[in-house]
């Protein structure tokens, strides 16, 4: 009998703290041991990592998977295809969001996405709460979901079905504090939006481009002081979501130097993409690009490699919310609707991973380590996946990348395995890729195929972040 399902040979293996020599053993899914050397002739089946490095399954907290909106557009990825994407680009567990539609009960919305997902997903997968209604009843309905596992709330300050007020924000930290739950806001000062958007219209800009106008990193920096305002008052920490210009890292990086516990989360459209996507001219094809907040100027993203590496930000997520360049997504209101009505949102679930550790790593402006702890062991961490995910420990789930460090990927949307019909990263060029995604010790991405199952993606409850809180 052999000892080992899979020994994975010659890892160069990278945890978010170390980063050494090893085989890994795994059983049942799990990694058993990690040691110098393991007898190959132990094992069912080996993999020769040949001294690649291999890097914990990247979590991605932070997408939407299969969510419906309230303008009536159509994500362009289910739970299938979203999730196939997240594998072959080297996510193994991804946390989108059960979204409350205003009237509704959280338990409903729960109940629908687990409906969404079940029997679909290709890997692990996890929920927040986006919570719209924060009446008596949905702030009831919390000691319940947090004890079942959805021991995180996304809020907005912007988007006229979905923002909430300071007071009901308050309303919601409060819960948060007393169960030892997260609350992830979404800062962008929304009549700030209102105003620019409505003078801007007035004036007959409508083109793409606005959008970027529109949603100023003085509206963000704005919400973004509010928000950690609204958590000091409560005492009680928080997570800003998708930070993207220097005015709100600034924010961060004073309310941290005040002792303040506030995490935030950066993604891959403020490091590679900035508001000239959005287009220099008045075309629609900037559409593509629109997403809230906006890619910013070449400062802000300069501010944003610097906060990443220098550990403001928690962690990297993708915000992956496609929509097709049709009817159905960007065009839902034709060819040549005003920004403010183009679904907002980009795909990004496939190219995480490939375009940090590309652009990141190799090009050393962050540490391999770094790069492990902000795409999964701090995501694993503040969104109680750890150890479970996250790591590479004994114990821990067998979900392993091998990188392949030496190749030259034009990405185009034809090699990506998401339903979206673009992707906004066309034509760069990436020097990394995972040769072999590994969830739970079985193949789900292997030389360039997707080997992984639907309905293999198991749901995890996870535990709450701050325990002893409350
Ligand atoms: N902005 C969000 O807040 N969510 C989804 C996509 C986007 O652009
Ligand atoms: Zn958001
Ligand atoms: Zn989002």
């Amino acid at each position: 009998m052999p000892t080992y399902d899979l020994i994975v040979k010659n890892a160069d293996i990278v945890t978010a703290s170390d980063r050494y020599r090893g085989d890994i053993g795994i059983n049942d899914g799990k990694i058993s041991v990690i040691a110098a050397s393991l007898d190959a002739s132990q094992a069912q089946q080996v993999i020769d990592a040949n001294g690649r490095m291999v890097t914990p399954g990247g979590v991605d907290a932070h997408c939407h998977l299969d969510q419906p909106s309230t303008d009536g557009s159509q994500s362009a990825d289910d739970f299938i295809s979203g999730t196939r994407s997240a594998a072959c680009g080297g996510t193994t567990t991804v946390i989108p969001f059960a979204m409350q539609f205003k009237g509704q009960s959280l338990q409903d919305a729960v109940a629908d996405y687990h409906q969404r997902a079940a029997g679909k997903a290709c890997i692990d997968y996890a929920f927040h709460l986006i919570i719209t209604d924060a009446n008596p009843a949905t702030i009831a309905e919390l000691p319940a979901l947090v004890s079942q596992g959805y021991t995180s709330f996304k809020i907005y300050m912007t988007y006229e079905t979905l923002k909430l007020s300071d007071l009901h924000i308050l309303e919601v930290l409060d819960t948060a504090r007393q169960l030892g739950a997260i609350a992830m806001i979404h800062a962008e000062n929304d009549d700030c939006i209102s105003w620019l958007t409505q003078r801007l219209k007035k004036q007959g800009k409508t083109a793409p481009r606005y959008h970027a106008l529109a949603h100023s990193p003085i509206g963000e920096r704005e919400a973004t002081h509010r928000a950690i305002s609204l958590a000091e008052l409560v005492d009680v920490p928080i997570l800003l979501v998708h930070v993207s210009s220097r005015a709100a890292i600034e924010q961060i990086y004073w309310a941290r130097g005040q002792g303040m516990n506030i995490f935030s989360e950066t993604c891959p459209q403020y490091l590679f993409l900035t508001a000239e996507d959005l287009g220099i001219d008045d075309s629609f094809h900037g559409a593509k690009c629109i997403c809230s907040p906006p890619p910013r100027d070449s400062d802000s993203q300069n501010a944003v490699w610097d906060a990443l590496a220098n550990g403001t930000f928690t962690i990297f997520s993708s915000d992956h919310c496609p929509f097709n360049n049709d009817a159905t997504g960007k065009k839902l209101h034709g060819e040549n609707a005003s920004f403010d009505l183009v679904p907002n949102g980009i795909a990004g679930l496939e190219t995480r991973l490939p375009l940090l550790m590309s652009e990141g790593v190799l090009q050393q402006r962050i540490s391999a380590q770094r790069f492990v702890d902000l795409t999964a062991t701090a995501p694993a961490k503040l969104y109680g996946l750890y150890p479970q995910k996250g790591t590479i420990a004994p114990g821990s789930d067998a979900d392993l990348v091998i990188w392949d460090t030496h190749i030259r990927q034009v990405i185009s949307n034809e090699m990506l395995h998401s339903n979206a019909d673009h992707t906004a990263y066309e034509g760069k060029e990436v020097q990394a890729w995972p040769a072999i995604t590994l969830s739970h010790g079985i193949a789900v991405w292997r030389d360039q195929q997707f080997l992984g199952e639907q309905g293999n993606g198991r749901f995890i409850a996870r535990a709450v972040p701050f325990p002893s809180a409350g």
